[in-house]
């Protein structure tokens, strides 16, 4: 197939793009490499030395006779220069990672919010409207998020993606139908991948668009096959406050001697998967597309559930690291139970890979290497959820004084 890979050049799209190369596909990657710019932005850079994008598929064709193509383009603001692109192209099958996906980063200012309501709305209906202008027939694979659905199973597991309920009628019969799962954000990202829900709705249901949305969990580690093959195809991997996700921060923090920054009480319960079966997952979601005229296919893309403290309590039996409890920058509840139906990409073919196969080991090993890189006072969370919990943030840049608040 010849794939577009919009946010290919990003921690998942990366690997993605590799694995769908090995494969045998014609890969093209198609990113307006802002992800970068925010690293400059927030003066913080990838824990693993990242070469530019260009070096990085130089060095993929050098070493497997593979091409993957780069594109520069934003698409959330070259509608014009997508469009043309995807009408001389004709892609069979277009991947979407191109959005803004960090909560932290959507609720520092009133202007990221802004910037990522733009960027991710924008980006996602420009896709969709140079779609069906085009005419093209490309099966479009999505990545959302569990976070759409809000983090409670509320005594029943979570479906994938449509809640089957019953209406009583004007004339007391039960209507059956099947909605989406009520939508419930717990930050401005998380809202806009919500947002986009609706618009793939709206254009799966007009336009006949064939469309797979990924709902997947927290993804943790670094590297897969393909990115091991040479020291300049390793994966970006994010550790500072903002765009580290809470398992592989957890894990670097143990590797350097920084306590483990549990938010809160650590009761939240999350949604995982690692990168190696998350690529996994978009390959088999490209090789079950939905129909013309069927409704938007939603797969949850997690292998397990966690409780934050209890990742942490993991790490410090595995490595020794302490553990301080701090105020929760986020307003999220204190606790919540998550119990997630994935039965969709385990019949597909999945295997899971989990926490207790040793890969825990690699990402420290990962940050020991490159601990040289890493600037401790980037890892404290800044980010508060509203002007009235910063005050209580009291960010300690060094990590020397943590204190526990249980
Ligand atoms: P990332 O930030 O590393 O990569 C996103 C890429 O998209 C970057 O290379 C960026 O430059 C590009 N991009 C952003 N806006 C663009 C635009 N307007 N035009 C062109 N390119 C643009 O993020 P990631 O961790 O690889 O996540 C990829 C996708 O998967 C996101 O949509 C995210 O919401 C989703 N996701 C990620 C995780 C996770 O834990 N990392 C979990 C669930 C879902
Ligand atoms: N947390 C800590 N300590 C930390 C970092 C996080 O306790 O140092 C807690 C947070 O308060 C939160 C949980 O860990 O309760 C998860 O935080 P996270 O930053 O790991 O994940 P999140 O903000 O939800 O976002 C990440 C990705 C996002 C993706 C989402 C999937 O950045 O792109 O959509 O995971 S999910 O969480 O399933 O919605």
């Amino acid at each position: 197939m010849k794939i577009a890979v919009l946010g290919g050049d990003g921690f998942v799209g990366w690997p993605t793009s590799l694995h769908l190369s090995d494969l045998g596909h014609d890969v093209h990657i198609i990113d307006n490499l802002s992800r970068r710019w925010i690293d400059t932005e927030l003066g913080v850079q990838s824990l693993t030395p990242m070469d530019s994008i260009q070096e990085r598929t130089r060095v993929w064709h050098q070493e497997t006779g593979r091409r993957v193509h780069f594109h520069l383009i934003d698409i959330a603001r070259d509608y014009d220069v997508l469009k043309q692109w995807l009408g001389d192209n004709q892609p069979d099958a277009i991947v979407h990672f191109a959005e803004q996906r960090a909560a932290p980063y959507s609720m520092l200012s009133d202007r990221h919010k802004n910037y990522t309501v733009n960027n991710n709305v924008s980006a996602t209906h420009n896709l969709l409207n140079a779609m069906v202008e085009t005419g093209i027939d490309a099966h479009l694979v999505h990545l959302g998020t569990m976070g759409v659905y809000g983090y409670s199973s509320v005594g029943a597991a979570i479906p994938e993606g449509y809640l089957p309920v019953g209406v009583e009628t004007l004339d007391g019969e039960t209507a059956e139908q099947e909605i989406l799962y009520p939508a419930n954000p717990g930050s401005i990202y998380h809202m806009t991948k919500c947002l986009d829900q609706l618009l793939f709705q709206f254009y799966a249901k007009n336009d006949g668009l064939r469309i797979t949305d990924l709902h997947q969990g927290i993804v943790w580690g670094t590297h897969t096959d393909q990115t091991r093959r040479h020291e300049q195809l390793i994966n970006r991997f994010d550790y500072d406050g903002d765009y580290g996700t809470v398992l592989n921060r957890f894990l670097i923090q143990a590797a350097i001697g920084y306590p483990l920054t549990v938010h809160g009480t650590g009761g939240q319960t999350r949604a995982f998967i690692h990168i190696r079966d998350s690529v996994r997952c978009i390959e088999l979601a490209l090789n079950a597309p939905p129909k013309a005229g069927d409704r938007v296919e939603i797969f949850n893309q997690m292998t397990e559930t966690h409780r934050v403290r209890d990742l942490a309590e993991l790490i410090k039996r595995m490595t020794g690291a302490e553990i301080a409890y701090l105020p929760n920058p986020r307003k999220e509840a204190a606790e919540n139970d998550l119990v997630v139906r994935n039965e969709k990409f385990r019949a597909l073919g999945l295997n899971p890979t989990t926490l207790e196969e040793g890969l825990l080991e690699e990402v420290v090993e990962v940050a020991r290497r490159y601990e040289y890189r890493l600037d401790r006072s980037r890892i404290p969370a800044r980010s508060a959820w509203t002007k009235d919990i910063a005050p209580r943030l009291n960010v300690d840049p060094e990590g020397k004084q943590l204190k526990s608040i249980s």
